[in-house]
């Protein structure tokens, strides 16, 4: 069996989420629900990933693989179904990893941000770590403007997976960043990646914490 430690809260996981989907493997991977909590780490996880972090895919006879973007490529070696999230061209490959790693980048910092804003009591909060996360949050997105053309001009791909997602992200925790506002671009590129069957089919969602 193959198990997937998961949770609707995660970017990271969403990630993973939307590339089995895509590729043809939501039937075969089990989702398990599983806490993971930057500042208490649930003890018994550490067996399973020593970072204690989700996304976490255990295989059957197989080490188990953490991080997002080794999860994405084990999907396009694993799926029967969609284009390639990682071309083969070597420059075309090189294009998608900055594209993977933006969107990830993105997701550290509204990441980072949450957990200054809402998981620190007030008087230990430092308000330049909000500052610069905002600042790096506009970067990316000013920078994005100018490149959705190109995205939408190649085949789906996990750089386009990660930055979708990653707009998601600002959906789901950020909405009053109204990042659509002065970037026409890239919000119609979002619209056609919110529209995939395999991001509908994959929602972010505020569930029960598990004990
Ligand atoms: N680089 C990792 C980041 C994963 C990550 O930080 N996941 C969060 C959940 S959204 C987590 O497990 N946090 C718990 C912790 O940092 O201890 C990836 O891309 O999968």
């Amino acid at each position: 069996m193959t198990i997937l430690h998961w949770s609707p809260r995660s970017p990271y996981v969403r990630k993973v989420m939307v590339a089995l989907h895509e590729k043809g493997l939501a039937d075969a991977v089990t989702c398990v629900r599983t806490l993971a909590d930057p500042m208490v780490p649930p003890g018994d996880f550490f067996a399973v990933n020593p970072l204690a972090k989700i996304p976490t895919l255990e295989r059957d006879g197989q080490p188990p693989l953490w991080d997002s973007r080794v999860i994405l490529e084990w999907a396009d070696q694993a799926g029967t179904t969609g284009p390639a999230l990682f071309p083969a061209d070597p420059e075309a490959r090189l294009r998608v990893l900055a594209d993977e790693a933006l969107g990830t980048g993105m997701l550290e910092t509204g990441v980072a941000m949450l957990i200054e804003r809402f998981m620190r009591a007030p008087e230990a909060q430092d308000p330049r770590v909000t500052a610069a996360c905002e600042r790096k949050l506009a970067a990316a997105l000013g920078y994005l403007e100018g490149h959705a053309a190109e995205m939408a001009a190649r085949d789906f791909d996990a750089g386009q997976l990660s930055v979708g997602v990653a707009l998601c992200y600002l959906d789901f925790r950020f909405d009053a960043l109204g990042w659509r506002n002065g970037r026409p671009q890239l919000a119609a590129w979002h619209a056609a990646f919110a529209a995939r069957p395999s991001v509908i089919a994959t929602e972010f969602r505020d569930d029960p914490r598990p004990e």
